[in-house]
């Protein structure tokens, strides 16, 4: 199958709880079964400075400094994914925000769930916007990616 229009892009993380859990598999699975393509991958170790940028929508709010905890936890698979539409396309695969409120047949939904923690474990991230996913592509993978 071929793409009409110009691919788009989006980042998907694997946060710590995801990679822990041993579901990077079954998240990229799910990516590429949907039928998008991965079209970058790595593992990483974020930096301070690193989420410092990709959060800083979230400075100042009370779950910001666990948040920054959380994903310093441990590495992180991030990867660029491409197809068509696949910003909102991804965060229908991902679920809500909530994993408890996901709907089954969702990442989130189908496997995550509520720890009582500070912060929302929820397996992903996905960028809300092809905006957001150019900025965020330059973060994990550096300008030019
Ligand atoms: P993401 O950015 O990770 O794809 O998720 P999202 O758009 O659904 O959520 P967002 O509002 O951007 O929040 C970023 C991440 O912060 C954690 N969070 N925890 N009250 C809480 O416990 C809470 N609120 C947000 C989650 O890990 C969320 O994905
Ligand atoms: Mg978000």
């Amino acid at each position: 199958m071929t793409e009409q229009t110009s691919p788009e892009r989006t980042l998907v993380i694997v946060k710590p709880d995801g990679v822990r859990r041993g579901l990077t598999g079954e998240v990229l699975r799910r990516i590429e079964a949907k039928g998008y393509v991965l079209v970058g991958l790595r593992m990483v170790e974020a930096t301070q400075e690193q989420l410092a940028a990709h959060y800083a929508e979230h400075e100042g709010k009370p779950f910001y400094g666990p948040l920054v905890e959380f994903m310093s936890s441990g590495p992180v698979v991030v990867a660029l994914v491409e197809g068509h539409r696949v910003v909102e396309g991804f965060r229908s695969l991902a679920g809500s925000t909530e994993p408890t409120a996901s709907a089954p047949g969702t990442i989130r939904g189908d496997l995550g769930r509520d720890w009582g923690l500070k912060v929302q474990q929820n397996i992903v991230h996905g960028s809300d916007s092809a905006e957001s996913a150019a900025r965020e592509t330059e973060i994990w993978f550096g300008a030019g990616a």
